[in-house]
């Protein structure tokens, strides 16, 4: 998936702040002009909308691959800028939500909400497990590989020195899982992470696969948690404007579960919504899935059924 470079902050409970730009027609400002700030406010948000960030000012000329990653200065100061501002806003007592955009970005979201509950546990709804170290990675997408900086695994890219190995291991569970490489589920295994692939969907229900991994990061249902919820987890006919589409995913159902069970929790602190990439896909495509993508969020911001 590619727009690395448009994320959207939008920053819930108490106050909020935005200011969005004009005539952008691709990214995940399509969510936003589908209505979800105002669709938040209907449901007892503040919301403070922070803005359309292209990181323009972050354009980077000069940036030739290290070893085979893409991009890697260009994504590693755009994460840092995300880190900063969704770490400012958490200190504000605020609820950061951010709309991606490449999934790379996580690496800013989860550094930013780290950096205020250093406790917080993370829940990596995904398709892929995004933990390729730059030894493993056979594409040299970034959006591969957030976690595995999260996790400290791949310490050695003085350009990413920034992001601090603040997660564990064991603060770490996915759900959905189905396309993961040969090094990841090696690293899977070795670091012990607890994941929950299509098949204990299958097996258990998503109802008690929820509780499984709750009951791994957060056995209390005390600590903060952060939401990174990768749109590509949804099966492609529910979800289809997603960079790197795979069959056999989540429901909708399943996916808007997933957020109501967290946010049932009342322990939810902070909240990704990535990879929505409308550049991808038809019209009708692009609808369907900006309009999956609000009611995730929303899902995950109170909304009920009954
Ligand atoms: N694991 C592969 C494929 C992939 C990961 N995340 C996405 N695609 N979106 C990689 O490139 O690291
Ligand atoms: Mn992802
Ligand atoms: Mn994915």
């Amino acid at each position: 998936s590619t727009s690395t470079e448009s994320s959207v902050s939008k920053f819930l409970p108490n106050p909020k702040t935005v200011a969005p730009k004009a005539g952008v027609d691709k990214g995940p400002i399509h969510l936003v002009e589908a209505g979800l700030p105002e669709q938040l406010r209907q449901l007892g948000w503040n919301v403070v909308f922070d803005g359309h960030h292209l990181f323009e000012e972050i354009s980077i000329q000069d940036d030739p691959p290290i070893g085979i990653l893409k991009n890697p200065r260009q994504v590693s100061k755009v994460c840092e800028a995300v880190a900063k501002t969704v770490g400012s806003h958490a200190k504000n007592g605020q609820l950061p939500l951010t709309l991606g955009g490449d999934h790379s970005l996580a690496m800013g979201t989860i550094s930013g909400t780290l950096s205020q509950y250093p406790n917080a546990c993370v829940i990596w709804i995904d398709a892929h497990a995004d933990i390729n170290t730059a030894s493993t990675t056979d594409s040299g997408n970034i959006h591969g590989m957030p976690v595995s900086f999260l996790l400290g695994l791949e310490s050695t890219i003085p350009e990413f020195a920034w992001v601090k190995p603040k997660l564990t291991a064991d603060r770490l569970v996915y759900i959905g899982l189905r396309d993961i490489d040969a090094g990841e589920k090696r690293i899977l295994k070795e670091n012990n992470i607890k994941a929950f692939s299509m098949h204990e969907v299958d097996k258990y229900g998503i109802g008690k696969v929820v509780e499984m991994a709750l009951d791994h990061v957060n056995p209390k249902r005390e600590l903060p948690i952060h939401l990174s919820f990768d749109v590509d987890a949804l099966d492609p006919s529910v979800a289809p404007s997603t960079g790197t589409p795979v069959r056999g995913g989540l429901t909708f159902r399943e996916g808007h579960y997933i957020c109501e069970a967290i946010y049932e929790t009342g322990c939810l602190v902070s909240l990704d919504l990535m990879e929505v990439n409308p550049s991808l896909a038809d019209a009708d495509a692009v609808k369907q899935t900006v309009a999956v993508g609000c009611s995730l969020v929303r899902a995950a911001l109170g909304e009920t059924l009954l």
